[in-house]
């Protein structure tokens, strides 16, 4: 079933002819109402009367998150404040926050779009949606909620936390669908097996994650333990939250709401315009929303889109699973690395768990070291030294094969590395770049 075919399935001309369309009308409305925008174009020597096909998009400058956060709270505000009914911030856990602010119309499209996503990941009427994202001001569990509502699901607003209550109500009411971050859906998946719940026994067809970056391996690891299928879904505060993107069930790819937020691929370093199929950083434009539109938003996300044809017979492009961010890349030594990469290797080797984290310091020298911090499977952790000598030996080895450097491999307990129920963070720096406190 495909939730929107009209729109889903358009054929792409008279979806770029719509496109263009609102994106004329944006320009104009943006001009009119939002005095950073008009100062943008006007430092352009631009017009909205010179956007006069798609590709006219490229000519009007980048929107950055820094722009977001100096204009906080309502500098990009298109509306009137009277006419907004609910506003959400970016989960950024230092600085100022960046702010979607919602009008009805873009409630409403935040259901259409994520109910879209449900539907891409097999979700029906009269299934039963346990939404294990945070509430609040967090755009996950509102976000999903909303979608669940449309899509006409039986919603169960659990939101994030409190895990054994998780299994519970999942067992209790039925649970078909699942959504909530994938790191935290590993964690049921361990307090189950803790509590001896056979994954049967429950009623899990689907899962919906997203917000943080996971894998493949990861998908599988999380599909054998609670017996679902898994599908990957994106999205951001600045644009819309969850919506922007999701799997179908041909998994190739996630489908972007093109005809609501129009994707491009950049050179981060150049800004220049990449074609289909190349990789770069993913830059966004909200066709549609009235609060807080976007013009070319810098989403720092790193992937490429794809254009071929979808065996599920939609048409909107779709972009690969994210491939890192630009701002999560690490230089170690000169090499660009993802945690991805990591991950990848950590979930091929059968002694370890993927619990891990990077924790980077300047030492003395000052050059950065790196540490992964990798926990060890239970069955395999024993107090026999020359065993776990041996496993961190074979992850150095693998990852000096996949990264080209060698890193520091330290491997810990069993459930030393603390569990997160929202996004999982991985990363820990500690070089104090900033001049800040640590
Ligand atoms: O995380 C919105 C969301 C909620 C998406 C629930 C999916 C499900 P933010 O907190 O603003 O919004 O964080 C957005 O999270 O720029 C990506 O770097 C990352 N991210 C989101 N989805 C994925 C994903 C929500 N499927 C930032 N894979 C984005 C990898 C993701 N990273």
């Amino acid at each position: 079933m495909i939730w929107n075919e009209q729109r889903e399935c358009e054929d792409l001309e008279t979806r770029r002819k719509r496109q263009l369309a609102d994106l004329k009308e944006l320009c104009f409305r943006l001009y009119d109402r939002v005095p950073f925008y008009r100062a943008r174009f006007d430092a352009a020597g631009l017009t909205p009367a010179d956007i006069r096909q798609l590709s006219d998009l490229s000519r009007i400058p980048f929107t950055t998150k820094d722009e977001l956060r100096e204009t906080y709270p309502y500098g990009l505000l298109a509306v009137d404040e009277s006419e907004l009914r609910e506003i959400h911030t970016s989960s950024g856990t230092t600085g100022t926050p960046v702010v979607g602010a919602y009008t009805d119309a873009d409630i409403s499209l935040w259901g259409e779009v994520a109910a879209r996503c449900l539907c891409m990941a097999g979700g029906r009427r009269g299934d039963v949606v346990q939404n294990a994202y945070g509430y609040g001001m967090f755009t996950g569990g509102l976000g999903l909620h909303y979608g669940a509502r449309a899509l006409g699901a039986n919603i169960i607003p659990a939101a994030s936390g409190n895990t054994k209550r998780q299994l519970m109500l999942m067992r209790d009411f039925k649970s078909t669908i699942l959504t909530c971050t994938p790191s935290y859906a590993l964690h049921m998946a361990e307090v189950a097996k803790e509590l001896s719940i056979d994954p049967d026994r429950l009623h899990l067809n689907i899962g919906v994650f997203g917000a943080e970056p996971w894998s493949n391996a990861m998908r599988a690891e999380i599909e054998n333990k609670l017996h679902l299928k898994a599908f990957d879904i994106y999205g951001l505060t600045e644009i819309i939250g969850p919506g922007v993107s999701c799997e179908c069930a041909a998994q190739n790819g996630l489908h972007v709401n093109e005809d609501h937020f129009y994707p491009e691929i950049i050179d981060a370093r150049t800004g220049e315009v990449l074609p289909d199929g190349e990789t770069g950083e993913l830059v966004l434009t909200t066709l549609t929303r009235q609060g807080t539109p976007i013009l070319r938003y810098r989403t720092r996300d790193i992937t490429r889109i794809d254009s071929s044809p979808c065996a599920c017979g939609r048409t909107l492009r779709r972009m690969h699973r994210l491939l890192g961010r630009n701002d999560d890349m690490l230089i170690l030594r000169g090499v660009n690395v993802f945690p991805s990469q990591i991950e990848n290797v950590l979930l091929r080797i059968e002694e370890t768990q993927p619990h891990y984290q990077i924790i980077i310091e300047r030492g003395a020298s000052h050059l950065d070291e790196v540490e992964l911090q990798v926990e060890v499977e239970e069955n395999f952790f024993s107090d026999e030294t020359k065993e776990l000598e041996r496993i961190r030996r074979k992850i150095h080895s693998e990852l000096k094969q996949e990264l080209g450097i060698s890193v520091k491999v330290k491997l810990v307990e069993p459930r030393a590395i603390a569990r997160s129920e929202g996004k999982a963070k991985r990363v820990i720096d500690r070089r104090n770049l900033q001049g800040g406190t640590p």
